[in-house]
């Protein structure tokens, strides 16, 4: 049913209904396009606002990508009807509209390029695609062979749907000077302000086709006729009948009509994309829309994707886990990175958190943004719910909504920037912010720490407002009274972050405030939210205490327990008498839950997080993003089989009744997994298909960090690996500073960590002097 390459880097599905949401995503700088295994796409592209070239058949609301996407019938996609003239049968390629029992079905997803192949009734239909690095398009490659062992009259019918592009204005025709379909319409709007937006948006959508087919439909109803998708009645006359769309909704679908000798193959390519107006189609057909500039795009691409491979290579006793951190992880880290979830004005802690993965990947670019969001920090020191990225952006949908946790990411991006690069002249740089005022990046991290100090109540518990980490708990504290557990203990761990930079950089008196700062929070965390046996999540507005065991629901949060851990309220006895709560109250097969039991009905006192689906989202779900927090907590006090448990899970499969419950090929990790383990087995464990999450930095630094324990400082790499426990050893290799060092790990008759780099055995687990182009060979020795 499923199965990776060889060489590891595609994964197969053979299947169009084992796991029909499953898919693959590509992206440039510009755009990026979700496709589903039965040839459903979600595709945008920035200008520089959010803005798509396929749409839905009916109004769609502009929102976040959706977890669980639901595909239907006439969703936009990516289809090839191919028709039997002899017979009349009909099928489409990859699977969908038609839903034909096709012989043969393999879905094949790889780093730049997604492809199908697809047999049924003697005819083999290849479709594959990428796209270009710099430009919004589509490069389509659709080969038909006639594999049936005798000569065949067929037609194929390439059909790429453009949806209900306006309600103000739309239309689409054959245009013969580009050679395909176009469509053309107003992106809605009704403030006269706006208009200027929207004067250069690119209002058309264009099918190219290189080889001019011998008739074509541009309007959807005239394709589909009384027959519907499944069989469309212009299908069954001899040609299309070459309709044009006038404010009817537009589609684009175009005919060949072959006969194919035995073994016979056509090839076509087809260009699909947005444009400004004609010219711009031209020039686009004249830059892609050949043989040639296929395969140059092709390469570009592949090296563009390839800059994104990261710094760590396994070989471990689970080679699942290998092909994922090698082939696929570091892409979705630079996927982040690289595009920061394609909007204008990323939320703060996403931003900061999408971009601190790039330290492993591309470190001027987590460098860039660290500088790009504290120069937007507020004159009072916090920092703004989200970050403007466009000339002309705006704060937007949830980041309107106050949230208190944004100062918290900057110390936790900073910490692993510092340890990738030692770039610490970062600290000394001067930044004027948007609102005018100039100081070093240092003095800015001292006023953000100082500003989480200072958002405390009387008894020194950090408000939460309407959310903090947790953007849908927006009824705690709307009075400006109520407080959060998780982000008191977070502060803590922030100043102490911060306080360790601090003293790297001999500033003893200001590390000695903040390390007195966190003292303080952990303190008053630890009196008002340690309720015996695990940390509180909060106290609501009229000051009732939450997450507590006196909760039928949302009685035990990971986050404060993760965070208590890496902020130091959590001390070893506390530890030990939380973490088997843990366990026992939130693991499931598919990781542990956000919290449990999930919420069932409205808390008005604790917001619309509890309105979720019980675990649905941040209802008690597998929420990835906070499993990765208490990953990196459980390595930072070696409990190493926790740890790897709970990151192992985040990964579907190996057995094919795990890939089927998740619903999920293994290339990407998604923001949730469905929890409601114990009321609704049914549904545990179910992808959210949702690519784009916080969680990715975190487990790619918990990989380098913590498993393989390959953690840089200002002197060099310290070396720690923190194996699970049935594991003998690993290889890794781990690019650092510009040296390469090719690590072997073992277990052996020791009681410390052992390191020999080229033969030499080191006095401390801790490589100095790292010398750039340099190859290191390094044997480490772990107790058993
Ligand atoms: O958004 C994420 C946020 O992007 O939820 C996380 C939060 O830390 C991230 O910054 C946890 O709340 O508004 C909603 O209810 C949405 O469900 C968002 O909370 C959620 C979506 O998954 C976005 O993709």
């Amino acid at each position: 049913m499923l199965r990776s390459t060889t060489s590891g880097d595609r994964y197969e599905l053979l299947s169009p209904t084992a796991l029909p949401k499953a898919g693959g995503f590509l992206w440039n700088q510009k755009m990026m396009i979700q496709m589903t295994c039965r040839g459903y796409a979600v595709s945008q592209f920035m200008q520089p606002e959010p803005a798509k070239y396929a749409y839905a058949p009916n109004l769609e609301a502009k929102t976040f990508m959706q977890p669980e996407q639901n595909y239907y019938a006439h969703h936009p996609g990516r289809f090839v009807y191919i028709k039997d003239e002899e017979t009349g049968q009909l099928f489409s390629a990859p699977y969908e509209p038609v839903r034909a029992p096709v012989d043969r079905f393999v879905f094949s997803v790889g780093k730049s390029d997604i492809s199908w192949t697809v047999e049924y009734i003697g005819i083999k239909v290849e479709m594959t695609f990428h796209i270009p690095t710099h430009d919004v398009a589509e490069l389509w490659s659709i080969n038909v062979t006639n594999i049936s062992g005798r000569d065949r009259k067929i037609s194929v019918y390439p059909y790429f749907p453009f949806g209900y592009m306006s309600w103000m204005n739309q239309e689409a025709e054959w245009n013969e000077k580009v050679i395909g379909v176009v469509g053309s319409y107003k992106t809605p709007y009704q403030k006269a302000s706006d208009y200027p937006k929207t004067k250069f948006l690119k209002d058309k959508t264009y099918f190219l086709c290189e080889t001019p087919p011998i008739s074509w439909e541009a309007k959807q109803e005239a394709f589909e006729g009384e027959g519907g998708l499944h069989n469309p009645s212009s299908l069954q006359k001899e040609e299309l009948s070459k309709s044009d769309a006038r404010y009817e909704t537009p589609t684009a679908i175009v005919q060949y009509r072959e006969s194919l000798k035995k073994d016979e193959q056509r090839e076509y390519r087809f260009l699909f994309g947005p444009a400004f107006d004609e010219a711009e189609i031209l020039d686009m057909r004249k830059k892609y829309l050949s043989k040639e500039a296929f395969s140059k795009a092709a390469e570009d691409y592949q090296k563009y994707i390839e800059l994104g491979s990261g710094c760590l290579r396994i070989e471990t006793p689970d080679p699942v886990l290998d092909n994922f951190v090698n082939h696929w992880l570091a892409r979705q880290v630079y996927y982040h990175g690289d595009v920061n979830r394609l909007t204008t004005d990323p939320q703060t802690r996403n931003y900061l958190q999408d971009n601190m993965g790039m330290s492993f990947i591309k470190p001027v670019v987590a460098r860039n943004a660290i500088l790009t969001a504290i120069g937007q920090q507020e004159k009072n020191g916090s920092m703004p719910d989200g970050i403007l990225l466009a000339e002309g952006a705006e704060l937007k949908y949830i980041n309107q909504i106050p949230h208190t946790d944004h100062c918290v990411w900057l110390p936790v991006a900073l910490e692993i920037y510092l340890a990738e690069t030692g770039d610490y002249a970062l600290l000394d740089e001067k930044v004027t912010s948007m609102h005018g005022d100039t100081y070093t990046v240092f003095e800015r991290f001292s006023r953000a720490m100082d500003w989480l100090l200072s958002a405390r109540d009387h008894r020194g518990l950090s408000f939460i407002e309407q959310g903090d980490w947790c953007d849908p708990m927006n009824m705690v504290g709307p009075k400006g009274i109520g407080v959060s557990g998780w982000l008191t203990v977070a502060t803590a761990y922030a100043c102490n972050l911060w306080a360790t930079v601090c003293e790297q950089q001999g500033e003893a008196d200001t590390a000695a405030r903040f390390r007195a700062g966190a003292t303080e929070v952990n303190a008053r965390a630890t009196e008002h939210f340690w309720d015996g046996a695990w940390f509180a999540r909060g106290i609501t507005d009229a000051g009732v205490t939450f997450g507590t065991q006196h909760d039928a629901e949302g009685r035990i949060w990971l986050n404060p327990q993760a965070w208590s851990i890496l902020g130091g309220a959590a001390t070893p006895d506390k530890i030990a008498t939380m973490l088997p709560h843990v366990d026992a109250q939130l693991s499931t097969p598919y990781g542990p839950v956000m919290f449990a039991p999930p919420f069932t009905a409205m808390r008005e006192d604790v917001g619309r997080v509890t309105q979720k689906y019980p675990g649905q989202g941040e209802n008690g779900s597998v929420y990835n993003h906070a499993g990765a927090f208490y990953v990196w907590a459980l390595y930072s006090i070696h409990d190493a089989d926790r740890a790897f448990t709970v990151l192992r899970q985040m990964i579907p499969g190996p057995d094919e009744a795990d890939y089927v419950q998740r619903g999920q090929l293994p290339v990407y990790i998604p923001n949730y997994y469905r929890g409601g383990w114990q009321a609704y087995p049914r549904t545990a464990g179910r992808s959210s298909q949702l690519f784009n999450t916080g969680t990715v930095s975190w487990v790619y630094r918990a990989l380098v960090e913590g498993l393989c324990g390959l953690r840089g400082d200002k002197e060099g790499l310290r070396v720690e690996p923190q194996l699970p426990k049935e594991w003998p050893g690993m290889k890794v290799t781990r690019l650092f500073r510009g040296a390469t060092f090719e690590v072997e790990v073992k277990r052996g008759e020791v009681d410390e960590v052992k390191v020999v780099v080229d033969g030499v055995q080191l006095g401390e687990p801790r490589i100095r002097g790292v010398e750039e182009g340099k190859v290191y060979r390094v044997e480490v020795v772990v107790p058993q």
